[in-house]
């Protein structure tokens, strides 16, 4: 039985066409700046986001971190949203290796941030207060269903805040899945910002890996802060190659993930003792509530188990799903036939 892995789009396999400019990449000694294959990636990637240079880093979470460490000293604080999955889910390393303070301030429903609540979170020159150094945002957003934010409301907080002098870092996991999810260049999304990263191991499929982007000089920095966290590698051309072939094959079929989520949802709106709001289906993830009393989230999760479908149960009664390559529109007919199997004679 094909199991239909939904937990999320970081379970995505190579390509062919990865494995085969894996097998064949050309490499050298990346601490030493001498991989050509990395260069290449670094290079791709800067000109795809619209930015100086690029830094090749192990993962999104190492990436956020390498960049909260360039932009921040000790005792600065971030403003971020009370959802953001650097907050939630990056294991408080900006606290724990940069001296840190997150500050936090409510999320809307899109993940949004309110700009007057951002302009009001930044602190004022007084001898109690840390100094505000950066606001990070999220696109698309994770935990906000996989909304994106548009350029519009991107630069609706990025202009005003480096108008006050703060930086401004994306964390852009997902932001090629925003930007063919709005029909916009991703350099739209991307030109107010100082500082992003995206990962190439999510819906773009590479095994490993994720991008660092920003002017040179903040490159050039960031390059030693991956080196003080362990991030030095060396002959990494062997993974950089897989992320060329999904910077340049895996973007625009995205569009087919967003499709099959727009379809689960609809199933699963349909379904008596699951709930989905339909406005916040905008690209690869789908986030519903089991709203029944006869079975929670994590019987729904065990019980589709057994079904062959795999997805998560994330707290609060609410469910996630995300689509990715290797999930075709038959997969998810299978998807919602467990599901009305499971939930039947639980409402
Ligand atoms: N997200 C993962 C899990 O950590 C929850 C997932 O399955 O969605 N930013 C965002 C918005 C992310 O969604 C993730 C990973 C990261 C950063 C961290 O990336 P990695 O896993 O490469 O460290």
């Amino acid at each position: 039985m094909k199991v239909i892995d939904l937990r999320s789009d970081t379970v995505t396999l190579p390509t062919p066409a990865m494995r085969e400019a894996m097998y064949s990449a050309q490499v050298g000694d990346d601490v030493f700046g001498e991989d050509p294959t990395v260069n290449e990636l670094e290079a791709l990637a800067a000109e795809k986001v619209g930015k100086e240079a690029a830094l090749f880093v192990v993962s999104g979470t190492m990436g956020n971190l390498v960049c909260i460490l360039t932009h921040c000293q000790r005792g600065d604080e971030v403003i971020m949203g009370a959802r953001a999955h650097t907050f939630l889910y990056e294991v408080g390393a900006a606290a724990a290796f940069g001296g840190v303070q997150v500050r936090t301030i409510p999320n809307e429903a899109s993940g949004m941030l309110n700009p007057e609540a951002v302009m009001d979170a930044i602190r004022g020159d007084n001898i109690h207060f840390p100094p505000t150094r950066l606001v990070c945002l999220e696109n698309t957003h994770n935990l906000c269903g996989g909304c994106a934010l548009s350029p519009d409301e991107m630069d609706s907080i990025c202009i005003p805040v480096r108008e006050r002098g703060i930086s401004v870092h994306l964390d852009g996991a997902r932001v090629f899945n925003a930007a063919v999810g709005l029909g916009v260049d991703v350099k739209d999304l991307t030109r107010n910002v100082d500082s992003l990263m995206f990962c190439l191991s999510k819906g773009l499929s590479a095994p490993v890996g994720s991008l660092v982007a920003g002017s040179e000089d903040f490159i050039r920095r960031a390059r030693k802060n991956r080196k003080m966290v362990g991030g030095g590698m060396r002959q990494v051309g062997v993974i950089a190659a897989a992320g060329i072939v999904a910077l340049n094959e895996m973007v625009d079929r995205l569009a087919e993930d967003h499709a099959n989520a727009r379809l689960l949802a609809e199933g699963l709106k349909e379904i008596d003792g699951l709930d989905v709001d339909l406005e916040c289906v905008q690209t690869d993830i789908v986030i519903f509530s089991v709203v029944s009393d006869g079975i929670t989230a994590v019987e729904v999760a065990t019980g589709l188990e057994e079904e062959g479908v795999r997805l998560q149960a994330i707290g609060g009664g609410q469910m996630r799903a995300v689509t990715h390559y290797g999930i075709e529109e038959e997969d998810i007919r299978i998807a919602l036939e467990a599901f009305r199997k499971v939930m039947k004679g639980s409402v």
